[in-house]
């Protein structure tokens, strides 16, 4: 509710501290915090179809090689607006705050994204663009690409951050071979 009157200037400011304190977790802890780097498509050795649905995905899990580059060809198949992100359950737990911000400006409603939005500029340099290497969002019908190297190891899970996803079981794990 109190998000609701912040002006476009301090709803900018807030996302940049959020992002600036994910960043020092992360950082903060080492081994073990990351979920990868993104990836050449040159050291691709694997496609992985994802297909999302309302509020799962298929397949349900994934399994990878330590440093493994993979590219995956994520399509909505579902009838909301879904995201396919890569990360630790730390990461996605703050992207969560990001994108319930996003829902909050009508940015994300429902089936659909404002994309002017999105473009707006917040002020120093800032927007709410998704535009994170290791994710995409997506209409229902669209589908994209993601190439993700990932880490030797790590708890890394493959989400959807969209509010309330996440809780209904849009996740899915990535095991190391
Ligand atoms: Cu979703």
């Amino acid at each position: 509710m109190k998000l609701a009157k912040l002006t476009a200037a301090s709803v900018a400011l807030s996302m940049a501290v959020t992002a600036y304190a994910g960043g020092t977790h992360g950082g903060g802890h080492g081994h073990g915090a990351s979920s990868g780097e993104p990836g050449k498509a040159s050291e691709v050795t694997r496609t992985i179809a994802v297909r999302m649905y309302d509020n799962y995905y298929e397949p349900e899990e994934i399994s990878v090689k330590p440093g493994e580059t993979i590219r995956f060809v994520v399509e909505n198949k579902g009838k909301l607006v879904h995201e396919f992100n890569i990360g630790t359950p730390d990461m996605h737990e703050a992207h969560q705050k990001e994108m319930q911000m996003m829902v909050e400006h009508g940015v994300i409603q429902g089936n659909k994204l404002n994309h002017d939005m999105m473009n707006m500029d917040m002020g120093h340099g800032h927007s709410m663009k998704h535009d994170d290497p290791n994710s995409v969002l997506l209409e229902p019908g669209q589908s994209q690409e993601v190439i993700w190297k990932f880490a030797d190891k790590g708890n890394i899970e493959f989400a959807c951050n969209v509010p309330g996803h996440y809780q209904s079981g849009m996740y899915g794990d990535v095991t190391f071979e």
